[in-house]
């Protein structure tokens, strides 16, 4: 049986999850309609593993005698100055789940419920990656600048990390 804390706690991280899928399927919209197809696969894709993660949180609550709490979310930011600023957003979206994850932990430990606890470390890795993946693309972007062809040159970088990425899910 799940500590009320605990669970209120992970019931956000349910919506938290679903705000950044949703986020993600936004960008992922913003990039279609500005003709890049490789970002738009890249969000696609993102804003899936991110209901993913919902789910799982669902499934945990659910297999832990918990109820849960689907709520209703914000809408996403859904216009964009550039690729950068879209970039920049995600990433950042990215640093405010890791937060939010950071301080679930810390609800799970102080309730002395170690299975929650154990349970987020999958998460805590996970935001590990994403950060690290959000900010290399960064570096990637300002690297290759969004002026001219730089545009054209970022897409087909980032279909290609889209493709990689598929290639390492269907193992
Ligand atoms: Fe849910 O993985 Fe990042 O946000």
């Amino acid at each position: 049986m799940l500590n009320p804390k605990v669970l209120k706690a992970l019931n956000e991280q349910v919506a938290m999850e679903g705000m950044a899928s949703q986020a993600y399927l936004a960008m992922a919209c913003w990039c279609e309609n500005e003709g890049m197809s490789g970002c738009a696969s890249f969000f696609y894709q993102h804003a899936e593993e991110e209901r993913m993660h919902m789910l799982k949180l669902v499934k945990f609550i659910n297999d832990s005698d918990g109820k849960v709490e689907i709520a209703a979310l914000n809408r996403p930011e859904s216009e964009f100055d550039n690729i950068q600023q879209l970039i920049e957003s995600a990433y950042e979206n990215e640093l405010s789940v890791s937060k939010s994850i950071d301080e679930l932990v810390d609800v799970a430990e102080k309730a002395n419920d170690r299975q929650t606890a154990n349970f987020l470390q999958w998460y805590v890795d996970e935001q590990h990656e994403e950060e690290a993946l959000y900010r290399g693309l960064l570096d990637k972007v300002k690297l290759i600048g969004i002026e001219g062809r730089g545009r054209y040159f970022i897409d087909k970088e980032v279909e290609l990390m889209a493709a990689q990425h598929g290639e390492g899910e269907e193992e």
